[in-house]
Protein backbone atom coordinates (compact mmCIF):
# COMPACT_ATOMS: atom_id res chain seq x y z
CA UNK A 1 0.00 0.00 0.00
CA UNK A 2 1.12 3.82 -0.85
CA UNK A 3 1.95 6.04 1.96
CA UNK A 4 -1.29 8.20 -0.44
CA UNK A 5 -3.59 5.36 0.03
CA UNK A 6 -2.64 4.15 4.03
CA UNK A 7 -2.75 8.16 4.49
CA UNK A 8 -6.11 8.23 3.15
CA UNK A 9 -7.31 5.28 5.02
CA UNK A 10 -6.61 6.97 8.13
CA UNK A 11 -7.55 10.39 7.89
CA UNK A 12 -11.29 8.73 6.90
CA UNK A 13 -10.94 6.45 9.88
CA UNK A 14 -10.26 9.69 12.00
CA UNK A 15 -12.81 12.00 10.76
CA UNK A 16 -15.50 8.83 10.99
CA UNK A 17 -14.62 8.00 14.89
CA UNK A 18 -14.82 11.67 15.60
CA UNK A 19 -18.22 12.63 13.70
CA UNK A 20 -19.91 9.40 15.18
CA UNK A 21 -19.00 9.60 18.96
CA UNK A 22 -21.44 9.66 21.12
CA UNK A 23 -21.64 12.66 23.49
CA UNK A 24 -22.14 12.70 27.42
CA UNK A 25 -24.68 14.50 29.85
CA UNK A 26 -22.12 15.96 32.37
CA UNK A 27 -22.97 14.48 35.56
CA UNK A 28 -24.07 16.79 37.97
CA UNK A 29 -25.74 19.92 36.19
CA UNK A 30 -27.08 23.50 37.70
CA UNK A 31 -30.59 22.24 37.40
CA UNK A 32 -31.07 24.98 34.94
CA UNK A 33 -29.54 23.07 31.74
CA UNK A 34 -27.10 20.15 31.18
CA UNK A 35 -24.05 20.96 29.53
CA UNK A 36 -22.66 17.99 27.05
CA UNK A 37 -18.95 17.07 27.58
CA UNK A 38 -17.79 16.82 23.78
CA UNK A 39 -18.44 19.81 21.45
CA UNK A 40 -20.77 18.79 18.74
CA UNK A 41 -19.43 21.00 15.88
CA UNK A 42 -15.23 21.86 15.32
CA UNK A 43 -13.44 22.80 12.65
CA UNK A 44 -12.43 18.82 12.17
CA UNK A 45 -15.63 17.73 11.64
CA UNK A 46 -15.51 19.64 8.01
CA UNK A 47 -15.64 16.84 5.33
CA UNK A 48 -12.54 15.55 4.00
CA UNK A 49 -13.67 16.61 0.84
CA UNK A 50 -14.01 19.99 1.33
CA UNK A 51 -9.81 19.77 2.52
CA UNK A 52 -8.20 17.72 0.40
CA UNK A 53 -7.38 16.79 -3.13
CA UNK A 54 -8.31 13.10 -3.03
CA UNK A 55 -6.48 12.55 -6.66
CA UNK A 56 -2.62 11.19 -6.26
CA UNK A 57 -1.63 12.81 -9.41
CA UNK A 58 -2.39 16.11 -8.18
CA UNK A 59 -1.96 15.45 -4.75
CA UNK A 60 1.16 13.29 -4.11
CA UNK A 61 1.23 14.39 -0.66
CA UNK A 62 -2.51 14.34 0.20
CA UNK A 63 -1.90 17.51 1.34
CA UNK A 64 -4.95 19.23 3.17
CA UNK A 65 -5.30 22.10 0.31
CA UNK A 66 -8.13 24.43 1.91
CA UNK A 67 -8.05 24.97 5.68
CA UNK A 68 -10.69 25.32 8.06
CA UNK A 69 -9.93 27.11 11.12
CA UNK A 70 -13.34 26.57 12.96
CA UNK A 71 -16.73 25.68 13.11
CA UNK A 72 -18.90 27.68 15.49
CA UNK A 73 -22.22 30.27 16.36
CA UNK A 74 -24.86 28.31 14.40
CA UNK A 75 -28.57 28.94 13.86
CA UNK A 76 -30.90 25.67 14.61
CA UNK A 77 -34.33 24.24 13.35
CA UNK A 78 -35.80 20.59 13.26
CA UNK A 79 -35.99 20.05 9.55
CA UNK A 80 -37.56 16.96 8.17
CA UNK A 81 -37.37 15.70 11.60
CA UNK A 82 -33.49 16.04 11.81
CA UNK A 83 -31.88 18.74 14.43
CA UNK A 84 -30.17 21.29 11.96
CA UNK A 85 -27.70 23.81 12.35
CA UNK A 86 -26.35 26.53 10.24
CA UNK A 87 -22.95 26.96 11.52
CA UNK A 88 -20.76 29.86 10.48
CA UNK A 89 -17.78 28.30 9.57
CA UNK A 90 -14.67 29.88 9.15
CA UNK A 91 -11.34 29.12 6.77
CA UNK A 92 -7.91 29.36 7.11
CA UNK A 93 -8.32 32.36 4.78
CA UNK A 94 -10.60 34.32 7.68
CA UNK A 95 -13.51 34.30 5.70
CA UNK A 96 -17.08 32.86 6.82
CA UNK A 97 -19.75 30.94 4.98
CA UNK A 98 -22.64 28.95 6.35
CA UNK A 99 -22.99 25.17 6.16
CA UNK A 100 -25.48 23.06 7.45
CA UNK A 101 -24.59 19.70 9.60
CA UNK A 102 -27.47 17.33 10.73
CA UNK A 103 -28.02 15.09 13.32
CA UNK A 104 -30.47 12.63 14.84
CA UNK A 105 -30.80 13.11 18.25
CA UNK A 106 -29.46 16.90 18.33
CA UNK A 107 -26.65 15.92 20.93
CA UNK A 108 -23.55 14.02 18.66
CA UNK A 109 -23.53 12.39 14.91
CA UNK A 110 -23.77 16.22 13.70
CA UNK A 111 -22.50 15.52 10.33
CA UNK A 112 -21.76 18.14 7.63
CA UNK A 113 -23.95 17.89 4.29
CA UNK A 114 -22.28 17.65 1.19
CA UNK A 115 -21.14 21.49 0.12
CA UNK A 116 -21.91 24.27 1.92
CA UNK A 117 -24.21 27.38 1.50
CA UNK A 118 -24.13 29.00 -2.13
CA UNK A 119 -25.66 32.49 -0.73
CA UNK A 120 -26.53 34.59 -3.76
CA UNK A 121 -25.46 37.95 -3.79
CA UNK A 122 -26.78 41.82 -3.69
CA UNK A 123 -25.51 44.41 -6.02
CA UNK A 124 -23.25 44.98 -3.12
CA UNK A 125 -21.10 41.89 -2.70
CA UNK A 126 -20.61 40.86 0.71
CA UNK A 127 -16.70 40.45 2.08
CA UNK A 128 -17.65 38.24 4.96
CA UNK A 129 -21.18 37.28 6.61
CA UNK A 130 -21.77 35.11 9.60
CA UNK A 131 -24.16 34.22 12.71
CA UNK A 132 -27.65 33.07 10.67
CA UNK A 133 -30.60 33.12 13.06
CA UNK A 134 -33.55 31.20 11.50
CA UNK A 135 -37.00 31.91 11.66
CA UNK A 136 -39.69 29.71 10.46
CA UNK A 137 -41.74 32.08 9.89
CA UNK A 138 -46.11 31.89 10.11
CA UNK A 139 -45.70 33.25 6.31
CA UNK A 140 -44.36 29.88 5.28
CA UNK A 141 -40.84 30.55 4.67
CA UNK A 142 -37.60 29.37 6.46
CA UNK A 143 -35.96 33.32 6.69
CA UNK A 144 -32.08 33.04 7.50
CA UNK A 145 -30.91 36.68 8.58
CA UNK A 146 -27.18 37.38 8.74
CA UNK A 147 -24.63 39.76 9.25
CA UNK A 148 -23.06 41.11 6.31
CA UNK A 149 -19.83 42.95 6.51
CA UNK A 150 -18.19 45.15 3.85
CA UNK A 151 -15.04 47.52 4.04
CA UNK A 152 -16.26 50.83 5.01
CA UNK A 153 -16.37 53.03 1.64
CA UNK A 154 -15.51 55.92 3.72
CA UNK A 155 -12.33 54.89 5.68
CA UNK A 156 -9.43 56.67 5.58
CA UNK A 157 -6.70 55.52 2.93
CA UNK A 158 -4.83 52.81 4.52
CA UNK A 159 -7.25 52.11 7.12
CA UNK A 160 -7.80 48.73 6.29
CA UNK A 161 -10.08 47.60 9.14
CA UNK A 162 -12.74 50.13 9.42
CA UNK A 163 -16.10 47.68 8.21
CA UNK A 164 -19.58 48.57 8.02
CA UNK A 165 -21.95 46.04 9.59
CA UNK A 166 -25.66 44.71 8.51
CA UNK A 167 -28.77 42.44 8.47
CA UNK A 168 -28.10 40.32 5.48
CA UNK A 169 -31.60 38.55 4.57
CA UNK A 170 -32.21 35.50 2.41
CA UNK A 171 -35.07 32.80 2.45
CA UNK A 172 -35.44 29.14 1.60
CA UNK A 173 -37.48 26.06 1.82
CA UNK A 174 -35.20 23.58 1.95
CA UNK A 175 -31.89 25.12 3.62
CA UNK A 176 -30.26 24.16 0.33
CA UNK A 177 -31.63 26.90 -2.11
CA UNK A 178 -31.78 30.50 -0.52
CA UNK A 179 -33.40 33.42 -2.43
CA UNK A 180 -31.56 36.41 -1.24
CA UNK A 181 -33.61 39.69 -0.55
CA UNK A 182 -32.25 43.08 0.26
CA UNK A 183 -30.39 43.78 3.49
CA UNK A 184 -32.24 45.55 6.28
CA UNK A 185 -32.85 49.27 5.96
CA UNK A 186 -32.46 50.83 9.54
CA UNK A 187 -31.69 54.32 10.71
CA UNK A 188 -29.82 53.65 13.81
CA UNK A 189 -25.92 53.00 12.15
CA UNK A 190 -25.10 49.54 11.64
CA UNK A 191 -27.21 46.34 12.66
CA UNK A 192 -25.30 43.00 13.71
CA UNK A 193 -27.38 40.17 15.82
CA UNK A 194 -30.59 41.05 13.56
CA UNK A 195 -33.58 38.43 14.26
CA UNK A 196 -36.58 38.16 12.80
CA UNK A 197 -39.83 36.83 14.68
CA UNK A 198 -41.89 34.06 13.75
CA UNK A 199 -45.29 35.85 13.93
CA UNK A 200 -46.52 38.60 12.62
CA UNK A 201 -47.23 41.59 14.70
CA UNK A 202 -49.89 43.82 13.77
CA UNK A 203 -49.80 42.51 10.32
CA UNK A 204 -46.02 42.91 9.78
CA UNK A 205 -42.76 41.25 10.26
CA UNK A 206 -40.98 41.87 13.19
CA UNK A 207 -37.29 42.23 13.92
CA UNK A 208 -34.63 42.70 17.20
CA UNK A 209 -32.02 44.70 16.11
CA UNK A 210 -29.08 46.04 17.40
CA UNK A 211 -27.89 49.14 16.54
CA UNK A 212 -24.76 50.35 17.05
CA UNK A 213 -22.74 53.58 15.75
CA UNK A 214 -19.57 51.40 15.01
CA UNK A 215 -18.41 48.03 13.48
CA UNK A 216 -17.20 46.99 17.14
CA UNK A 217 -18.18 50.09 20.06
CA UNK A 218 -21.72 50.46 19.90
CA UNK A 219 -21.36 53.76 21.28
CA UNK A 220 -24.57 55.40 21.66
CA UNK A 221 -26.04 52.62 20.38
CA UNK A 222 -26.67 49.21 21.97
CA UNK A 223 -29.25 47.13 23.66
CA UNK A 224 -31.80 45.47 22.08
CA UNK A 225 -34.17 46.77 20.16
CA UNK A 226 -37.67 45.98 18.19
CA UNK A 227 -39.38 47.27 14.78
CA UNK A 228 -41.96 46.58 12.67
CA UNK A 229 -41.30 46.02 8.86
CA UNK A 230 -44.11 46.02 6.01
CA UNK A 231 -42.25 44.15 3.02
CA UNK A 232 -39.71 41.45 3.73
CA UNK A 233 -38.44 41.62 0.55
CA UNK A 234 -37.17 45.56 0.93
CA UNK A 235 -37.00 44.67 4.40
CA UNK A 236 -36.93 48.58 6.14
CA UNK A 237 -37.61 49.50 9.97
CA UNK A 238 -38.40 52.88 10.10
CA UNK A 239 -38.54 53.17 13.95
CA UNK A 240 -36.26 50.81 16.44
CA UNK A 241 -38.01 51.04 20.46
CA UNK A 242 -34.94 49.47 22.62
CA UNK A 243 -36.59 46.52 24.77
CA UNK A 244 -33.39 45.77 26.68
CA UNK A 245 -30.95 48.02 27.04
CA UNK A 246 -26.88 47.61 28.30
CA UNK A 247 -27.16 48.53 31.73
CA UNK A 248 -23.89 49.94 34.14
CA UNK A 249 -22.31 47.46 35.62
CA UNK A 250 -23.90 44.04 35.00
CA UNK A 251 -23.04 41.15 32.31
CA UNK A 252 -24.34 43.86 29.67
CA UNK A 253 -22.88 46.85 30.31
CA UNK A 254 -20.70 47.44 26.96
CA UNK A 255 -23.31 45.70 24.41
CA UNK A 256 -25.73 42.99 24.33
CA UNK A 257 -27.74 41.04 21.41
CA UNK A 258 -30.49 38.73 21.14
CA UNK A 259 -29.32 34.99 20.60
CA UNK A 260 -31.98 32.84 18.47
CA UNK A 261 -35.62 33.96 17.94
CA UNK A 262 -37.78 33.71 20.90
CA UNK A 263 -39.60 30.33 21.71
CA UNK A 264 -42.95 31.24 22.53
CA UNK A 265 -44.76 29.25 25.52
CA UNK A 266 -48.31 29.57 27.67
CA UNK A 267 -46.75 32.21 29.70
CA UNK A 268 -44.83 34.51 27.30
CA UNK A 269 -41.78 34.38 24.62
CA UNK A 270 -38.30 32.74 26.35
CA UNK A 271 -35.58 34.99 25.29
CA UNK A 272 -32.14 34.17 24.94
CA UNK A 273 -29.02 36.81 24.32
CA UNK A 274 -25.78 37.79 25.01
CA UNK A 275 -24.10 40.19 27.01
CA UNK A 276 -20.72 41.46 26.98
CA UNK A 277 -18.89 43.04 29.83
CA UNK A 278 -15.21 44.36 29.88
CA UNK A 279 -12.09 43.29 31.71
CA UNK A 280 -8.46 43.88 32.08
CA UNK A 281 -8.31 40.65 30.29
CA UNK A 282 -10.90 42.04 27.34
CA UNK A 283 -14.34 41.61 26.72
CA UNK A 284 -16.36 38.96 28.22
CA UNK A 285 -19.34 37.26 26.46
CA UNK A 286 -21.70 35.76 28.50
CA UNK A 287 -25.49 34.46 28.03
CA UNK A 288 -28.45 35.67 29.60
CA UNK A 289 -32.30 35.33 29.80
CA UNK A 290 -35.43 37.32 29.73
CA UNK A 291 -39.01 36.89 28.95
CA UNK A 292 -41.72 38.10 27.15
CA UNK A 293 -45.31 39.22 27.11
CA UNK A 294 -47.22 36.71 25.22
CA UNK A 295 -48.97 39.53 23.68
CA UNK A 296 -46.49 42.06 23.12
CA UNK A 297 -43.30 40.48 22.26
CA UNK A 298 -41.40 44.32 23.01
CA UNK A 299 -42.98 43.81 26.33
CA UNK A 300 -40.15 42.94 28.46
CA UNK A 301 -42.22 40.74 31.83
CA UNK A 302 -39.57 39.02 33.87
CA UNK A 303 -35.53 39.65 33.99
CA UNK A 304 -33.81 36.76 35.49
CA UNK A 305 -30.42 38.70 36.99
CA UNK A 306 -27.16 37.67 36.08
CA UNK A 307 -25.92 35.27 33.53
CA UNK A 308 -27.18 32.25 32.57
CA UNK A 309 -24.06 30.48 30.53
CA UNK A 310 -20.44 31.33 30.93
CA UNK A 311 -17.54 30.20 29.19
CA UNK A 312 -16.21 27.20 31.68
CA UNK A 313 -12.68 24.99 31.58
CA UNK A 314 -11.69 24.85 28.07
CA UNK A 315 -14.85 26.72 26.60
CA UNK A 316 -12.88 29.96 27.91
CA UNK A 317 -10.22 29.24 25.62
CA UNK A 318 -9.78 29.69 21.83
CA UNK A 319 -9.31 32.58 18.62
CA UNK A 320 -11.73 35.07 21.06
CA UNK A 321 -11.28 33.82 24.43
CA UNK A 322 -13.97 34.13 26.68
CA UNK A 323 -16.95 34.26 24.92
CA UNK A 324 -19.85 32.53 24.63
CA UNK A 325 -22.40 32.49 22.01
CA UNK A 326 -25.91 31.44 20.96
CA UNK A 327 -27.74 31.88 17.83
CA UNK A 328 -29.98 28.85 17.20
CA UNK A 329 -31.66 26.72 19.76
CA UNK A 330 -34.73 24.29 19.14
CA UNK A 331 -37.68 22.96 20.92
CA UNK A 332 -38.81 19.95 20.62
CA UNK A 333 -42.80 18.88 21.12
CA UNK A 334 -42.78 17.41 24.29
CA UNK A 335 -40.89 20.42 25.45
CA UNK A 336 -37.10 19.78 25.34
CA UNK A 337 -35.23 22.38 24.48
CA UNK A 338 -31.50 22.42 23.34
CA UNK A 339 -29.42 24.90 23.04
CA UNK A 340 -26.63 25.62 20.77
CA UNK A 341 -23.68 27.80 21.65
CA UNK A 342 -20.35 28.41 20.95
CA UNK A 343 -17.26 28.88 22.93
CA UNK A 344 -14.82 31.30 22.30
CA UNK A 345 -15.37 31.71 18.44
CA UNK A 346 -14.21 28.19 18.04
CA UNK A 347 -16.28 25.31 18.33
CA UNK A 348 -20.02 24.91 19.15
CA UNK A 349 -21.75 23.39 22.14
CA UNK A 350 -25.02 21.92 23.06
CA UNK A 351 -26.77 22.71 26.27
CA UNK A 352 -30.25 20.70 26.98
CA UNK A 353 -32.98 21.96 29.33
CA UNK A 354 -37.20 22.35 28.62
CA UNK A 355 -39.64 24.89 28.83
CA UNK A 356 -40.90 23.95 32.40
CA UNK A 357 -37.08 24.86 33.48
CA UNK A 358 -36.37 27.87 31.83
CA UNK A 359 -39.82 29.38 32.76
CA UNK A 360 -39.25 28.51 36.43
CA UNK A 361 -35.61 29.39 35.85
CA UNK A 362 -36.71 33.42 34.32
CA UNK A 363 -39.65 34.04 36.87
CA UNK A 364 -37.80 32.89 40.33
CA UNK A 365 -34.22 33.99 39.71
CA UNK A 366 -34.15 37.08 41.17
CA UNK A 367 -33.65 39.97 39.43
CA UNK A 368 -29.96 42.43 39.69
CA UNK A 369 -30.37 44.71 42.07
CA UNK A 370 -27.70 46.66 40.56
CA UNK A 371 -25.77 47.13 43.52
CA UNK A 372 -23.93 44.78 46.38
CA UNK A 373 -25.49 44.94 48.96
CA UNK A 374 -28.71 44.05 47.48
CA UNK A 375 -27.07 41.29 46.04
CA UNK A 376 -25.84 40.22 49.23
CA UNK A 377 -29.48 40.88 50.27
CA UNK A 378 -31.14 38.26 47.99
CA UNK A 379 -28.71 35.64 49.41
CA UNK A 380 -29.68 36.21 52.72
CA UNK A 381 -33.18 36.26 51.71
CA UNK A 382 -32.70 32.88 50.41
CA UNK A 383 -31.03 31.58 53.49
CA UNK A 384 -33.53 32.84 55.65
CA UNK A 385 -36.48 31.07 54.00
CA UNK A 386 -33.77 27.99 54.33
CA UNK A 387 -33.80 28.21 58.07
CA UNK A 388 -37.29 28.15 58.48
CA UNK A 389 -37.19 25.11 56.43
CA UNK A 390 -35.42 23.89 58.95
CA UNK A 391 -37.11 25.00 62.35
CA UNK A 392 -40.28 23.29 60.88
O1 LIG B 1 -16.25 37.68 19.13
C1 LIG B 1 -17.42 37.57 19.88
C2 LIG B 1 -18.65 37.87 19.03
O2 LIG B 1 -18.56 39.21 18.56
C3 LIG B 1 -19.64 39.70 17.78
O3 LIG B 1 -20.78 39.87 18.57
P1 LIG B 1 -21.25 41.39 18.97
O4 LIG B 1 -21.72 41.98 17.71
O5 LIG B 1 -22.30 41.30 20.00
O6 LIG B 1 -20.01 42.04 19.49
C4 LIG B 1 -19.96 38.78 16.62
O7 LIG B 1 -18.99 38.99 15.63
C5 LIG B 1 -19.95 37.31 16.97
O8 LIG B 1 -19.88 36.56 15.80
C6 LIG B 1 -18.77 36.93 17.85
O9 LIG B 1 -18.95 35.61 18.33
Amino acid sequence: MTNFSQRLIELKKNHELLITRKNEPEELSNGIYTRYKYPVLTAEHAPLEWRYDFNEKTNPFLMERIGVNAAFNAGAIKFNGKYCVVARVEGADRKSFFAVAESPNGIDNFKFWDKPIVMPQTSDPDTNVYDMRLTAHEDGWIYGVFCTERHDPNAEPGDTMSAVAMAGIARTKDLVNWERLDDLKSYSGQQRNVVLHPEFIDGKYAFYTRPQDGFINVGSGGGIGFGLCEDITHAEVKEEKIIDNKIYHTIKEVKNGMGPHPIKTDEGWLCLAHGVRNTAAGLRYVLYMFMTALDDPSKVIYTPGGYFIAPKKMERLGDVSNVVFSNGWIKDDNGRILIYYAASDTRLHVAETSVAQLIDYCKNTPADGLRSDLSVKAIIDLVDRNKALESK
